[in-house]
């Protein structure tokens, strides 16, 4: 028999939204564990579908169907990956920054959050530099977190904690970075406070702030 888990990979970058759905039932009735899936099916999807478009082999469409795929694929999930916070931990302001339309990765980190117990005000995608500071004025959040997955966009995030700073409110949030072209190296020279490469490694740092 198949690995389950390599199953809803193969039919994630084929593009096939029910039979990855169906795949990923049958996963968890046979007991595969949810994060495997997420991280070993899921986003190991993304990476090939990615590669794949780099190498010309796919085009826009098919990255397209793949990624709608894993998005249905994510509901599914979800209920077996997040618990239910008792209380609200804190509050974080998230969103792709402006310029960068991709939203499967910051929606995994706010559904992490969301179940770790924080309440998150979602901007969306291609959020403006002003939208972060007026929501951080009226939401008051103890978090920013931004998401890029274009190289050229990594520089909204630039432009958005600038914007912040001279807003007077950088010192009041901190401020996570993420999404595939980053690194460590770029949240330190934009002056992001943190940078996680995953959802939990995002729960994990704002977990670490709230307790300090
Ligand atoms: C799916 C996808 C799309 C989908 C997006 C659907 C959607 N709703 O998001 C579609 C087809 C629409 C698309 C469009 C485009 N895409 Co695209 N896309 C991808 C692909 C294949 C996967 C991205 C993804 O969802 N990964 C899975 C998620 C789970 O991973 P993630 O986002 O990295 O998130 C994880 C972590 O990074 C982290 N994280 C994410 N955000 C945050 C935030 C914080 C605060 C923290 C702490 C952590 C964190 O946690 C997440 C979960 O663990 C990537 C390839 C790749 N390897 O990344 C290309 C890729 C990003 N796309 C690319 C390009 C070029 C485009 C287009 C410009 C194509 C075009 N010609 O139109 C357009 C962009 C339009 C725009 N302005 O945004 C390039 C970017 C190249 C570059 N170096 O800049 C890539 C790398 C493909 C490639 N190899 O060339 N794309």
């Amino acid at each position: 028999m198949s690995d389950p888990v390599e199953t809803i990979k193969e039919w994630v970058i084929k593009g096939k939204k029910n039979e990855a759905v169906a795949a990923t039932r049958d996963a968890l009735a046979a007991g595969t564990d949810p994060g495997s899936i997420m991280k070993d099916g899921l986003i190991a999807a993304m990476s090939v579908v990615g590669q794949k478009y780099s190498s010309g082999e796919f085009f826009l469409p098919q990255m397209m169907i793949a990624a709608r795929a894993m998005t249905e694929v994510i509901p599914v999930l979800k209920p077996h990956l997040v618990g239910e916070a008792a209380e609200s931990r804190g509050k974080a302001v998230i969103g792709t920054v402006q310029g960068d339309f991709h939203d499967i990765g910051k929606n995994i980190v706010r559904m992490m959050l969301e179940g770790a117990g924080y309440e998150v005000v979602d901007l969306g995608v291609d959020v403006p530099a002003d939208k972060f500071v007026e929501t951080v004025r009226r939401e008051a959040p103890q978090f920013v977190l931004m998401s890029a997955l274009i190289t050229l966009t990594m520089e909204s995030m630039r432009r958005t904690i600038a914007a912040l700073e001279a807003a007077g409110l950088r010192s009041v949030v901190k401020i996570g970075v993420g999404g595939a072209p980053l690194t460590h190296k770029f949240a330190a020279e934009i002056g992001a406070d943190f940078y996680s490469e995953d959802a939990y490694g995002c729960v994990q740092r704002c977990n670490d702030y709230i307790a300090a």
